[in-house]
């Protein structure tokens, strides 16, 4: 029998062997399930050919930050023909590239003109952003196209949004139950419910119904917001994860979409447990990391992917922050209930298995890298990395929003983590997924330019 390799010093065993408890009903599932684990266990233990370190004394790879730098920039140049599905992504390959760039800490304001000539064709005289020159709008697609012109930053950029079109527009995508469709006659699920409130918040978009809101209107609603906390809480399945519509299955990229509208609405200590059963909740999302493999998987027995760093990372600050209740008037981190996951199991998987060799990072061990799973892998990455909490000191106190502009972070102590101080990256707003300072300098900007409907 061939000896089994050692694992490098200094790792935990639970990172270096199977789970302890295995299903004994034996199906395609599970195996898949085992096979991941095996192939991660390589990568955790740190013995994989082509992981060529350096390794720090917990046993964890150093983040290869030039190779992703180098990856991501790389990521807004030509592609080959076999990409043209992804023409109708390009606000979001714009979004994905500058949000990784800025976490790793590049200037996303370089980027302004070739942003700004890249996006303006895109833009709908009825309102919103398409995925591509000509193409319908998309909540999506605005959506990126908005971050994407909060990071460049700027008047220009700010200014280039048509706001009144984007107001009328929203209006007709806002639903009789309170939620919203993606395009005009499109589908309605929770991705719209948060673009649209990304969209709204940053952009100081007037919260009254336009003219032409013709299904919100008939409902009985006056505002784009009227309806949408109810809408998001029938979402809440019976496993206690939050699915993309009423009725279907939890997921971990709907769960952050509807606990960020959420926290976007309101405070989240208030509007949190009044519209989910919080117990329930935490007890799903807690499911959603797996051991030995650290990372989180999106739904009941599926696989860890690096995406769900964020997707289900980014779930965490704001129910630590419902937890945790009001914010210090002194403006110090409150009183926490303490994290709520294991950072240490996600900065192994993330630092350990998504990293690839020549830079970008990956769902898992076996896959390649794409600029969707670098942006959100280094955005869960950088998650772990902050306490986030809430202040008294909102840019917008007088607003709706106020909550949603009060977010501080401080770092976690890295001598309590098991990463290396070279491998911080910037922290982000945990509601909008940019720089806080690109936040609030595009709800500034909107503030004191408003649009009169
Ligand atoms: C399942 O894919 C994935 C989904 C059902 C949701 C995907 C949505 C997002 C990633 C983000 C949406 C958010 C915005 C803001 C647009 P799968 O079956 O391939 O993966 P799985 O096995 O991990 O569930
Ligand atoms: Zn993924
Ligand atoms: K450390």
């Amino acid at each position: 029998m061939a000896t089994q390799p050692e694992p490098r010093p200094g790792i935990p065993s639970l990172f270096t062997q199977p789970p302890p408890i295995r299903d004994p009903l034996v199906t395609e599932t599970t195996r898949l399930q085992e096979a991941t684990v095996e192939k991660c266990l390589t990568f955790l233990k740190g013995l994989h050919p082509s992981q060529t370190g350096p390794f720090n004394d917990t046993g964890v790879p150093a983040l290869h930050r030039e190779d992703h730098v180098t990856y991501l920039y790389e990521s807004l140049e030509d592609y080959p023909a076999g990409f043209v599905a992804m023409d109708a992504s390009r606000p979001w390959m714009v979004y994905w590239a500058l949000a990784g760039l800025a976490l790793l800490g590049e200037d996303p304001t370089h980027f302004r003109e070739r942003v700004l000539g890249t996006l303006r064709p895109m833009q709908n005289a009825t309102g919103g952003f398409g995925g591509g020159h000509g193409q319908t709008s998309h909540l999506a697609s605005s959506y990126a196209a908005v971050l994407a012109l909060a990071m460049v930053g700027g008047a220009e950029a700010f200014a280039l949004v048509d706001r009144d079109a984007m107001w009328r527009w929203l209006g007709r995508l806002k639903q009789a139950d309170g939620g919203f469709s993606v395009t005009e006659g499109g589908e309605e699920d929770v991705r719209g419910a948060y673009c649209a409130s990304t969209i709204i918040a940053l952009l100081d978009i007037p919260l009254v119904l336009p003219p032409d809101a013709t299904k919100a209107r008939e409902a009985g609603f006056e505002t784009l917001t009227d309806g949408l906390a109810e809408y998001l809480s029938r979402c809440q399945s019976f496993e206690g994860g939050i699915s993309g519509s009423p009725g279907v299955e939890a997921h971990g990229a709907y769960a952050f979409c509807a606990l960020a509208c959420l926290s976007i609405l309101g405070a989240p200590e208030e509007i949190i447990p009044k519209h989910m059963n919080l117990p329930l909740l935490l007890s799903w999302l807690s499911a959603r990391q797996y051991a030995p493999e650290g990372g989180f998987s999106g739904r009941t027995n599926k696989l860890v992917d690096g995406c769900y760093s964020h997707w289900v990372g980014g779930c965490w600050p704001l129910l630590q922050s419902a937890l945790d209740g009001k914010p210090q008037p002194s403006g110090a981190p409150p009183e926490t209930v303490g994290s709520l996951f294991s950072r240490d199991g996600l900065d192994r998987y993330i630092l350990g298995c998504c990293q690839t060799p020549m830079g970008g990072l990956r769902d898992k061990p076996g896959k390649s890298a794409d600029s969707y799973h670098t942006c959100y892998v280094l955005t869960g990455l950088s998650a772990t990395q902050h306490h986030h909490y809430r202040t008294n000191a909102s840019i917008s106190p007088d607003s709706p929003f106020a909550s949603a502009f009060s977010w501080q972070a401080s770092p976690v102590a890295v001598e309590e983590s098991v990463y290396e101080s070279a491998d911080r990256l910037v922290a982000f707003h945990p509601l909008f997924v940019i720089p806080h300072q690109a936040a609030a300098n595009m709800r500034i900007w909107c503030e004191s330019n408003p649009i009169h409907v």
